[in-house]
């Protein structure tokens, strides 16, 4: 029997699983199921990488120790999948003693082999990759991740002979050209190979710098990389090296997003090799998901929480939405107004429509049992033909992670059956005493809605489970799937159960009020926007401040002489009409008529409380209108951040006394 290993990234703890992980992970799990359904033996592994530097510190942020906190983030991890529709077979974590064990295995077979030297090495090491980079892989001397100046580490370590094997490698990627899809990424491992950056890979840590690793088998003053320990968890998972899973299932298919092509499409395989082992069959890699364009980050407060949304918009319609907008490998931008209009238009219109219609009639004309019918019709063969066209080309591009041209494909023949529907008018048909003929298409229509609903099942299972369970087939809730020969099924319309009973009516997917969402959407956005400015204005302020702790050029005797400072008494004072932050004082300097002075004291002191009050100001400054009134000179005042007090003279002194 073929079998079908898929995997995923192992998550880092150091965070709760967002969007990104969501979108690898329902993929995945579409993926299993997909290959469950063509009869495959399907294994399908998960989990979470929890060792290194980030895992230390970010318990220590937590008052945590690591173990307490790997426990506890990896349990969010494993309880959200089946909360995502995800059935997966096996959930790895890389402190388990399993895995531990097949790293010292692997570490010592490569040691052994000769492949695995210690030596001294000076690199630049960036804390937020927890890597080494070598000169040239830097940008203008800083982390190309990061954009932050790595730290130059010169200590012994132990080191991967990578090198040897990139040579191999290269020619084993030009000779397979699916072997890492799509395309454009296999082209940059190539150009990446060939830049010659790539050098030995350093595989070790000191203890003295990080203890929370994998020991060494060889030397117990160290421990092991995390990439290295993390990547090798694809075959314990199987129990490698002498577990009968790993003799079944390996060599597997990988899925990872860009962010993490490097190790697994150049360390991987040569570790692999160097270890004696298969490479595996595909690394399937897929792009980011941005938000509005935006990179998703907790500091902009735009992280997309996958429940939420499932939650909100259906777990299928959201599952459905993942793996239709993004075209596998290149980057896609998630909103929920996106999503929504998905809903409405693929799901609510075309295809919710279809079964509605399709089964009223049914109930109508025929009692709702599923009538017989054979082809007759030009238009009858069309629809038999698009049918298993549109179902060979989703077969042929999800097999080829195409999963947004595969819905695309399948779409075509739903859109096609709604104009059968208009075309046929069984309605007429039922009028005018056709009985034969209604029963042909009505066959028809659902025969091919049979066909639609099995296609979808790896990607809805349960929409897909209704869809089925309405045409009158049972459909067990435990993620077996409907079919095992799925391919099959392409060759003709039969599989429907004449005579069988189906639903009277159907309400798949409800359309969901777009002008409701667009207000709560303007509401949200006003908000981020508040929330935004505020945190401009407080930048702004902490500039000002900052700007005005900070030493100021040097100037001249004479310069200083030139500014007009003067003790003048406040006669009046009150708020500006048009500028909430400013007063409008007139101050007696002793020139006969007062001085109208605007200053931005009005958060700080109270109108009533200023007559009579000496202050300090310059008068020879340039007058200038504010807000439609003249200022004409400006009061001094001292302090930083939110203090701000009128400079005063000790005593009282006579209005327009000269400051020197
Ligand atoms: O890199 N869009 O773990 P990680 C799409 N532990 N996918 C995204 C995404 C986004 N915006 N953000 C994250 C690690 N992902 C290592 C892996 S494997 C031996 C070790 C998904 O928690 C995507 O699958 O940073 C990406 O490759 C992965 O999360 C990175 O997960």
């Amino acid at each position: 029997m073929k079998t079908f290993y898929i995997t995923t990234p192992i998550y880092y703890v150091n965070a709760n699983p967002h969007l990104g992980h969501a979108y690898t992970t329902i993929v995945a799990d579409a993926m299993a199921r997909f290959h469950r359904c063509l009869g495959e033996d399907t294994l399908f592994l998960t989990g979470t990488d929890e060792h290194g530097d980030k895992i230390v510190q970010a318990a220590e942020k937590r008052g945590l120790t690591p173990r307490q906190f790997v426990d506890e983030i990896s349990g969010h991890f494993r309880a959200l999948w089946p909360r995502l529709g995800i059935a997966n077979d096996r959930f790895v974590r890389t402190t388990d003693e399993q895995h531990k064990a097949a790293v010292q295995d692997f570490l010592q077979k490569v040691y052994d082999a000769g492949d695995i030297y210690f030596g001294e090495f000076g690199g630049h090491y960036c804390y937020g990759c927890e890597r080494f980079y070598t000169e040239k892989e830097l940008e203008n001397g800083l982390c190309p991740q990061h954009l932050t100046k790595p730290e130059f580490i010169s200590e012994k370590n132990y080191f991967f002979r990578m090198s040897k094997y990139l040579p191999w490698l290269r020619e084993y990627i030009l000779a397979n050209p699916d072997f890492i899809r799509p395309e454009r990424y296999r082209g940059e491992v190539l150009a990446m190979l060939e830049s010659g950056a790539l050098e030995d890979l350093c595989i070790s840590r000191p203890k003295t710098r990080l203890t929370w690793g994998i020991e060494l088998p060889f030397d117990h003053d160290y421990v092991c990389y995390v990439w290295f320990d993390a990547l090798i968890n694809y075959i314990s998972a199987l129990g490698w090296p002498g577990g009968a899973e790993y003799a079944r299932y390996w060599p597997g298919e990988h899925l990872v997003a860009k962010d993490i092509l490097k190790p697994h499409a150049v360390f991987w395989p040569t570790m692999l090799k160097a270890a004696g082992l298969p490479l595996y069959r595909h690394l399937n890699v897929h792009g980011y998901w941005l938000v509005r364009d935006t990179k998703m980050s907790k500091s902009l407060g735009n992280v997309v929480d996958p429940l939420d949304m499932g939650q909100r918009y259906g777990l299928d319609a959201f599952r459905y939405f993942l793996l239709r907008e993004m075209h596998f490998g290149s980057d896609a931008s998630f909103s929920e107004e996106a999503l929504v209009g998905r809903i409405n238009a693929d799901l609510a219109n075309d295809l919710g429509n279809l079964f509605s219609r399709v089964l009223s009639m049914t109930a109508k004309y025929c009692d709702s049992q599923i009538p017989a019918g054979t082809v007759h019709t030009d238009a009858d063969r069309a629809i038999e033909e698009l049918c298993a066209s549109a179902m060979e080309n989703y077969l042929q591009l999800f097999r080829n992670v195409r999963f947004a041209q595969a819905l695309e494909a399948l779409w075509e023949l739903v859109r096609a059956l709604n104009k059968y529907v208009d075309s046929q008018a069984p309605w007429t048909l039922a009028k005018e005493g056709q009985q034969e003929r209604l029963s042909t298409v009505l066959n028809i229509l659902l025969a091919c809605m049979r066909k639609i609903a099995l296609c979808l099942w790896p990607v809805m299972p349960k929409a897909a489970g209704a869809m089925l369970a309405q045409l009158g087939e049972e459909v067990p809730d435990d993620g077996t799937p409907p079919t095992r020969d799925l391919a099959a099924e392409t060759a003709s319309l039969s599989g429907l159960r004449v005579g069988a009973k189906a639903a009277p009516a159907s309400n798949l997917f409800p359309r969901i009020d777009s002008a409701a969402l667009a207000e709560e959407q303007a509401a949200k956005k006003a908000k981020s926007q508040e929330k935004t400015k505020k945190v401009q204005a407080k930048d702004e302020k902490k500039k000002a401040d900052a700007a005005a702790t900070s030493p100021l050029p040097e100037i001249s005797f004479d310069t200083f002489k030139s500014l007009d400072l003067r003790v003048g008494t406040v006669v009046s004072a009150e708020r500006h009409p048009h500028a909430d932050r400013l007063l409008r004082l007139l101050i007696d300097f002793g020139e006969g008529e007062p001085r109208q002075i605007l200053s931005g004291i009005a958060e700080y002191y109270a109108p009533e409380a200023l007559a009579g009050r000496q202050v300090c100001a310059v008068l020879n400054l340039a007058p200038r209108k504010i807000r439609g009134l003249m200022s004409c000179g400006m009061v001094l005042t001292a302090g930083v951040g939110d203090c701000c007090r009128l400079l005063t003279p000790d005593e009282v002194v006579p209005a327009g006394s000269p400051i020197s």
